[in-house]
């Protein structure tokens, strides 16, 4: 007689990898059961879902009416939006209005806090977000990204200024980023590590595909945007002479950061994008870029500068507030700081 509670085991462990999904990997990361852990799985399984439906319309761009090109529109940051930045803002909101989650989300492009006010009894969260990170890749079939913070909802916020947001990314609770690469795949961290997940569109799952990375301590990769060289400040350009008579350094720049730091958690390395002549601040966001990154990254055992102060102790002076951000393996980041603070 056979017994019927086995499987042979390569079936048995086929099975266990595609039970290991999203919203089961944030209970047992936590080890509780507790009220916070289900809500925060629940939550991730919200954020899980925006991105599939977001790949999903990516993959038939160019099929699809209104996936590729602008709207015609320009949004709070002065930037043309394209149909693609407000199809998956859409998305994110949509995803949480019901949900009893979320009271809040705020994101690159909304003015202001976007309100569910049926959640808000319960909804015990802001989420902060990129809907599209790299947007300049849409059109041309190239990998871009979603970036996103957890916070606390704190205070009424009765005046809709979200001030109560303007505190340092240390107050983030979890952060993560979905990159639509040639898989899609989901990486996050609710403080207990940086934790990966690669989507079957089989089974319509995110599926753990590596738990607990960790970067490492320094990389032969760099990834900046050479063209703004001579919009730099000197020491940002002797960082770069020194790189360029390193041996084995590889400069790798996609236009989009989530595709960029993906590649430097698993290699190790270092992003830049520093102030330039007029934008000492750089172009990177501080709430929904550059704070849940520097988060997934210090989770990882990396670092994150502005070159003078870690990105996490930033207090942004407002909602879209923008900060240099050096961010990557901790030894890369330090040479990076050891030119700007001569
Ligand atoms: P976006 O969110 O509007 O796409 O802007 C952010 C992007 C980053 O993904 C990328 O690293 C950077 O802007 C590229 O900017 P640049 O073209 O100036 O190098
Ligand atoms: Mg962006």
């Amino acid at each position: 007689m056979t017994d019927s509670t086995r499987l042979n085991p390569a079936d048995e462990i086929a099975l266990g990898r595609d039970f290991m999904t999203l919203s089961q990997h944030v209970l047992s990361n936590f080890g509780t059961f507790s009220a916070e852990a289900y809500d925060l799985s629940a939550l991730m399984s919200r954020i899980g879902l925006a991105g599939k439906t977001i790949a999903r319309h990516l993959s038939l761009a160019g099929l699809l009416e209104n996936v590729l090109g602008v709207t015609g529109e320009t949004n709070v940051q002065g930037e043309a939006v394209k149909n693609m930045d407000h199809y998956a803002n859409r998305v994110f909101l949509r995803a949480f209005e019901q949900s009893g989650l979320v009271c809040r989300l705020a994101s690159e492009e909304m003015e202001k806090p976007y309100y569910i006010p049926e959640n808000c009894p319960i909804g015990r969260y802001t989420l902060l977000y990129d809907p599209i990170d790299g947007s300049s890749n849409i059109d041309v079939n190239l990998a871009i990204g979603s970036i996103f913070s957890i916070r606390q909802q704190e205070g009424d916020d009765e005046n809709g200024e979200a001030e109560d947001l303007l505190q340092s990314g240390r107050k983030q609770i979890g952060a993560g980023y979905i990159l639509y690469g040639t898989s899609t795949m989901l990486v996050y961290s609710l403080g207990k590590g940086v934790h990966a997940f690669t989507l079957d569109p089989s089974i319509g799952e995110f599926i753990l595909f590596q738990e607990n990375i960790h970067i490492p301590d320094s990389g032969s990769t760099y990834s900046v945007n050479e063209g703004n060289f001579w919009q730099w400040e000197e020491s940002m350009r002797e960082y770069i002479r020194y790189i360029h008579r390193q041996k084995g350094f590889s400069a790798r720049y996609s236009g989009a950061l989530v595709a960029d730091i993906h590649r430097i958690l698993f290699q190790g390395g270092v992003f830049l994008y520093p102030g330039t002549i007029g934008h000492e601040d750089g172009k990177l966001r501080l709430l929904y870029e550059s704070a849940p990154l520097a988060f997934l990254i210090e989770q990882a055992g990396g670092r994150a500068s502005t070159g003078t102060q870690d990105i996490l102790d930033v207090v942004p002076t407002k909602l879209h507030s923008r900060t240099p951000l050096i961010i990557g393996s901790k030894e890369n980041v330090k040479v990076v700081e050891s030119f700007l603070n001569k």
